[in-house]
C-alpha cells in the first residue's frame, strides 16, 4: 500500500446545487471526476484550522442510497480519505446510509462529518443521476460558505492524493484497514432505529398493529426499504409484507423514487381501492422525502407540516412543545396559522434544508418541512422519510382519528391552504433564465397590481437573512403575495441535471367549510391563468402545460 500524488485537470462544472453535487453517471464516470470533487473537499476540510491538516484523528461517516456507481464511489472515497488523513471511517454495509441515517450516526458518534452519496430523489442507474454531499458536524447539509469554499477548490485543483490499498470487503461488517486509516463496517439501521426508539412510543404502535391496523410503505426500490422492513415490520409488528418494494435496487427498478402523486401512483391505486390498508406512505431514493396517504387521500406535505406541529405534543419526543417551526418559502402558509394560535416563532427560509440547520442548532425550531415533501425536527438535522411515517402513524394511535379525519378537522379549525406545484422540466436553461429575468425586471410594475378579485400586495424577489449568523441569501424566487393571502411564487430548480425546471406554487387560502373539498387543480385555475398571463410560462417553452403538477 501506498499514497499516491497523481496530476489532474480541472473541470468546471462542479458547484453543488440545492442540495450536493448532482450530475448524471456518465458524468461522474469520467475520469478524476468524482476524485477531483472529494479531493477538493478533503483540501478545503483540512485547512479548516491552522495546521492545514484537521482531518488527522477525525472520523467521517460514509454511505449513500445504494444507487448505480454507490459501491465503486465508496471503494474511491476511502482511498482518497485515507491519502488525506481521515483516522477513521464509519461505512455503512454495502455502502448503504439513508441520508437521514448519516446525520443521526454523526450526531449519536459525534464525527467530524460525513459524505453521502445520493441523487436523492432524481431517477438512478447507468442513464440516471449520481450525487454526493458533504455534511457536517451537525448532522446538516454543509453551508453555502463551504460548498462555495469546495467550489472554487475544485477550479485550481492540481493533484489528487490516492491509497493504491486494496478494496475492502464493504459487506463484512466490523474494523477493516485503508493505510492507517480504520475503517469500521457498521449495520446501516443500528443507529437510526436507536434514535426513533427514544422519539415515538413504540408500544403504542405496536398495540396498533396487535389490534389489526394495515398499512402500506413503498420504498420505491430505494433505501428506505431496510429501514422501514427492520423498524415497522421487525420491531413493530406491522404484518409482512406492508414494506413493498423494499430493496435497494442500482436502479431503483426502474421507478422513479419522487413520492408524489405522479411517481407513486401505484401506491395512490392501492390506497384508492376497496380494500385500501388505514394508512400509506412513500419514501424517496435517500429516505429523506416523505409522502403520507388515508384512504382515497392525499397530504400535502404543507399540510403535513401544520398537522404535525397542532399535534407534537401527543408524541413523546416533543411531548414538552415545540421551540419554533421553519417552512421553506414556496411551502405553503398552513404551519403559519398553526404556530400564531400556539404562539410559536415560525420562519421562512429558502429551499433547501441547509437553511434549517442554523435554526435548529440554536434551539430555535424543533420541526421544519417543505412543499417538495420533506418533513423533520431537531432529531436529526436533515429531513427524514421514516420519522415522518411514524410520527403520522403515532397521531392516529394517540387520537385513534383517520388521516383524513385528522386533515380535514384540521382545515375546519384553521382553514384550507390549498396549494399546487406546477414543473415545467427540460426547459433550455436560456429560456428559463431569461423567463425570470423579466419577471425580476417586471416586479414594480407588478406591484398594487389587480387580477380579477385580487391585488398583489407585495411582488418581490426573496431574500433571505439567517437570522443567527446573519449571512444573506438574494435572489431565492419571485413572489406575488395577494391581499387575500393567496400566493404565486416562480423559481428555478437547483437539483435538476438536465436542462432547467421552472417551479410554479401556487396557493389560495379558504376559511369557508363548506368549500374547502374542492379539487385542488380546478380551485387554482384562476391563479395559474395569472402566472401565465405575468410569465408567458406557454409561449416561452412552447409547452402546453407543466410536466408534474402536484
Ligand atoms: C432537495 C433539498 C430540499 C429541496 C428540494 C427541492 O431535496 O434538500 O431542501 O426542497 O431538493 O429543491 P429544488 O426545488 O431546488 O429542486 P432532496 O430530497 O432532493 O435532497
Amino acid at each position: 500500500m501506498a499514497i499516491q500524488t497523481i496530476p489532474t485537470q480541472v473541470f468546471t462544472d462542479q458547484r453543488p446545487g440545492t442540495s450536493g453535487l448532482r450530475k448524471k453517471v456518465g458524468v461522474f464516470m469520467q475520469p478524476h471526476y468524482l476524485e477531483n470533487f472529494v479531493q477538493a473537499l478533503l483540501n478545503v476540510l483540512n485547512a479548516s484550522d491552522a495546521s492545514n491538516q484537521a482531518l488527522q484523528g477525525k472520523t467521517l461517516v460514509l454511505g449513500g442510497d445504494g444507487r448505480f456507481y454507490n459501491r465503486a464511489a465508496v471503494q474511491m472515497i476511502l482511498k482518497l480519505a485515507a491519502a488525506n488523513g481521515v483516522a477513521r471511517v464509519l461505512l455503512g454495509c454495502g455502502g448503504i446510509l439513508s441520508t437521514p441515517a448519516v446525520s443521526a450516526v454523526i450526531r449519536r458518534r459525534q464525527a467530524f462529518g460525513g459524505i453521502v452519496l445520493s441523487a436523492s430523489h432524481n431517477p438512478g442507474g447507468p442513464d440516471g443521476d449520481f450525487g454526493i454531499k458533504y455534511n457536517a458536524g451537525n448532522g446538516g447539509p454543509a453551508n453555502e460558505t463551504l460548498t462555495e469554499a469546495v467550489f472554487a477548490r475544485t477550479k485550481v485543483l492540481t493533484e489528487l492524493h490516492l491509497s493504491n490499498a486494496p478494496d475492502i470487503d464493504m459487506d463484512r461488517l466490523g474494523l477493516q484497514q485503508v493505510e492507517h486509516m480504520q475503517v469500521e463496517v457498521i449495520d446501516p439501521v443500528a443507529d437510526y432505529a436507536a434514535l426513533m426508539r427514544e422519539l415515538f412510543d413504540f408500544d403504542l404502535l405496536r398495540g396498533m398493529f396487535n389490534r389489526g391496523f394495515t398499512l402500506r410503505v413503498d420504498a420505491m426500490n430505494a433505501v428506505g426499504g431496510p429501514y422501514a422492513k427492520a423498524i415497522l415490520e421487525g420491531e413493530l409488528g406491522a404484518p409482512a409484507g406492508s414494506v413493498v418494494n423494499a430493496e435497494p435496487l442500482e436502479d431503483f427498478g426502474g421507478l422513479h423514487p419522487d413520492p408524489n402523486p405522479v411517481n407513486a401512483q401505484d401506491l395512490i391505486a392501492h390506497m384508492n381501492a376497496a380494500d385500501a390498508p388505514d394508512f400509506g406512505a412513500a419514501m424517496d431514493g435517500d429516505a429523506d422525502r416523505n409522502m403520507v396517504l388515508g384512504r382515497n387521500f392525499v397530504v400535502t406535505p404543507s399540510d403535513s407540516l401544520a398537522l404535525m406541529t397542532a399535534h407534537a405534543t401527543l408524541i413523546p419526543g416533543y411531548k414538552d412543545g415545540l421551540l419554533g417551526v421553519a417552512r421553506s418559502m414556496p411551502t405553503s402558509a398552513a404551519v403559519d396559522r398553526v404556530a400564531k394560535a400556539l404562539g410559536l416563532p415560525c420562519f421562512e427560509t429558502p429551499t433547501g434544508w441547509k437553511f434549517f440547520g442554523n435554526l435548529l442548532d440554536a434551539g430555535r425550531v424543533t420541526l421544519c418541512g417543505e412543499e417538495s415533501y420533506g418533513t423533520g425536527s431537531s432529531h436529526i438535522r436533515e429531513k427524514d422519510g421514516l420519522w415522518a411515517i411514524l410520527f403520522w402513524l403515532s397521531l392516529q394511535g394517540a387520537t385513534g382519528k383517520s388521516v383524513q379525519d385528522l386533515v380535514t378537522s384540521h382545515w375546519l379549525l384553521y382553514g384550507r391552504n390549498y396549494y399546487t406545484r406546477h414543473d415545467y422540466e427540460g426547459i433550455a436553461v436560456e429560456v428559463a433564465n431569461a423567463l425570470m429575468a423579466d419577471l425580476r425586471a417586471a416586479l414594480p410594475t407588478l406591484q398594487g397590481r389587480a387580477f380579477g378579485q385580487r391585488t398583489v400586495s407585495l411582488a418581490d424577489d426573496f431574500a433571505y437573512t439567517d437570522p443567527v449568523d446573519a449571512s444573506v441569501s438574494k435572489n431565492q424566487g419571485v413572489r406575488l403575495l395577494f391581499d387575500d393571502g393567496a400566493r404565486v411564487i416562480f423559481r428555478l430548480s437547483g437539483t435538476g441535471t438536465e436542462g432547467a425546471t421552472l417551479r410554479l406554487y401556487l396557493e389560495s387560502y379558504e376559511d369557508d367549510p363548506v368549500h374547502q373539498n374542492e379539487p385542488v387543480q380546478a380551485k387554482l385555475t384562476e391563479l395559474a391563468a395569472v402566472a401565465e398571463q405575468v410569465a408567458g410560462i406557454r409561449i416561452r417553452t412552447g409547452m402546453t402545460g407543466p410536466s408534474v403538477a402536484t
